[in-house]
């Protein structure tokens, strides 16, 4: 990274050590600390192969922020911070740049270690999305259009299955008749597109635990970070997606499959934890869709991933040959498992509601 990217915002670049920072799989992220003071920040390289708008990301986050100043004085929120000439993104000439806060005392988890932890993390998207219910969704714009528009996602998918190469679509044979005999999910997502009756919200879209930073001793939530995807969206969105990361014992990374399984005290603390702060808010129809969510985004993840293997992985970056092939029998293993405890599950929401 070129350090005199903190110059334009001010900040004297000699004085801070650099260094990457998380494992987000879009953006570049770094932690910027002072050598001499206790000032830390995070600095982020937008993808704009991904983010083709970066200033929708920083309308959508001062919108949200402006919004949660006036009505929620105390909700921690971490802003982006301008540059010196005052602009929420800085253009180094090859890229865009932004700043935000570093939270000290906190930690973002890869997996949840305790059923406290999923309902901490559970609760604070539970806050956020409780917080902006009323907020104006029509000046807010999608950050990636159609991002989680399954029936687009399958689109793709069955394209990238017609053109892949053949190796890897002889690789893959067996999980691509798996995904696509499981095709039910998009049709019940389509059915309710087609409806109109499930509400836009203001949604995270990307609820994995390590958006969440939890408080480094007490595990007790502190904020949510990662607000590129903060855009009008449907609650299948957040709630499915910490279905898929917080029940989990192992991350999406895991090869070994055997060791993805469901645990069903993280599935209801996560429920709780959301429902905390969500549950009068919900519509019944929303109510009715918990379960639904989690299969909607494991399915979702394992197409994408299944779908960028046969394509010859031009989106999620990987470090072996059939990284995205595993990352996707990984995600099937889940929503296998998910379905096989279905009952279970939804005698938990049911308790939860
Ligand atoms: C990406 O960049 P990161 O790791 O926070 C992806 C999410 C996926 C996730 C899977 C913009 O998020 O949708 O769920 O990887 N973000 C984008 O780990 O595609
Ligand atoms: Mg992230």
């Amino acid at each position: 990274m070129d350090a005199h990217v903190l110059a334009a915002y001010g900040l004297e670049p000699r004085r801070f050590d650099v260094q990457p920072f998380g494992c987000g799989h879009i953006n570049k992220t770094y932690l910027a600390t002072d050598r001499a003071g206790d000032a830390h920040y995070i600095l982020q390289r937008i993808n704009t192969n991904v983010f083709k708008q970066p200033q929708v990301i920083a309308r959508n986050h001062r919108l949200a922020g402006d919004y949660l100043a006036r009505t929620q004085p105390d909700y921690l929120f971490p802003r982006i911070i301008p540059t010196a000439a005052g602009d929420d993104l800085h253009c180094d000439g090859t890229g865009y740049w932004r700043l935000t806060p570093y939270v000290p005392d906190t930690v973002a988890l890869n997996e949840a270690a305790s059923p406290k932890q999923a309902y901490e993390a559970a609760k604070q998207f539970g806050r956020l999305a409780r917080l902006t219910a009323n907020i104006d969704l029509s000046e807010f714009q999608p950050t990636i259009p159609n991002f989680h528009n399954l029936a687009l996602r399958f689109e793709a998918f069955e394209r990238a299955v017609a053109t892949a190469d053949e190796a890897r679509k002889h690789k893959a044979a067996q999980l691509i008749e798996a995904m696509l005999a499981a095709a039910s999910i998009v049709e019940t997502y389509v059915a309710l597109v087609r409806a109109g009756t499930l509400p836009d919200r203001l949604m995270h879209h990307d609820t994995k635990i390590n958006n969440v930073l939890l408080h480094r001793d007490t595990f007790e939530g502190v904020c949510v970070i990662d607000l590129d995807t903060l855009m009008p969206g449907k609650i299948l969105s957040d709630v499915g997606d910490m279905v898929r990361t917080y029940v989990c014992p192992v991350s999406e990374e895991e090869r070994d499959v055997s060791r993805v399984v469901v645990r069903e005290a993280y599935f209801a603390a996560l429920m709780d934890g959301y429902l905390s702060e969500m549950r009068g808010a919900l519509t019944a129809l929303e109510r009715e869709l918990l379960f639904y969510a989690g299969e909607f985004m494991i399915y979702m993840q394992a197409l994408r991933f299944l779908t960028d293997y046969l394509a010859g992985d031009v989106y999620y970056p990987v470090t072996y040959e059939e990284h995205n092939f595993d990352r996707a029998r990984n995600q099937w293993a889940l929503l296998t498992e998910l379905r096989r405890k279905e009952h279970a599950l939804r005698e938990i929401i049911r308790e939860c509601l």
